[in-house]
């Protein structure tokens, strides 16, 4: 795996509740419908107010790995990056390529408007079932790539929700540097 060293000072961890971040854009692990869900998705519905769903269901769905904007509404952040990310089966059905795509999508969207700061929480990691040390070499792997390939180095954060994924990005960005 080749890492970018240059950029792991964008990178920051953080264990806590993304629907709090004041960052331009927080990225919502969302399903194809886009209409809410359970999880993060269903927490930054509650947060954001009613008008997120109806700029939602004017998207009319995306597809796993694919990613969409909207405005914040009633959060802080300026906008909401919603990307289905993959349903873990036996990791033998492209899910790392999705996942992949899911980081890669979202964080072309966020240059495309501008937006210098975003949080990610685990996308896959809860009800989709992606294995936790896994998702986050990827997610951490391809922010970086991002960074290189785009000339495009904004602030990263990984909001973790729960202890044992915060613990393991810290340590995987950490055997990185
Ligand atoms: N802040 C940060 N992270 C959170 C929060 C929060 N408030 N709440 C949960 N997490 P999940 P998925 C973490 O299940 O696996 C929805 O129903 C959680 O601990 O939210 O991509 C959608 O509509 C986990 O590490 O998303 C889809 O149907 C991570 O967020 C499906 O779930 C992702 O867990 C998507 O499943």
């Amino acid at each position: 795996m080749k890492i970018n060293r240059q950029y792991i000072k964008h990178l920051y961890v953080k264990q806590g509740d993304i629907t709090k971040e004041e960052t331009d854009a927080i990225v919502n692990a969302a399903n194809p419908s886009l209409m809410g869900g359970g999880g993060v998705d269903g927490a930054i519905h509650g947060a954001a107010g009613p008008g997120l769903l109806e700029e939602c269901r004017k998207l009319g769905g995306c597809g796993h790995g694919e990613a969409r904007i909207t405005g914040g509404h009633g959060l802080k952040a300026k906008y909401v990056i919603h990307t289905p990310g993959p349903i873990y089966r036996y990791g033998n059905s492209g899910e790392k390529e999705i996942l992949k795509n899911s980081y890669m999508n979202s964080l072309l969207l966020a240059k495309k408007n501008n937006i210098k700061s975003i949080s990610f929480p685990g996308i896959s990691t809860g009800i989709y079932g992606y294995p936790k040390k896994e998702a986050c070499e990827v997610a951490v792997t391809t922010a970086l790539e991002f960074m290189e390939k785009n000339d495009y180095p904004l602030d990263v954060y990984f909001v973790m929700f729960d202890k044992e994924n915060y613990q393991i990005y810290l340590a995987f960005i950490e055997s990185i540097k």
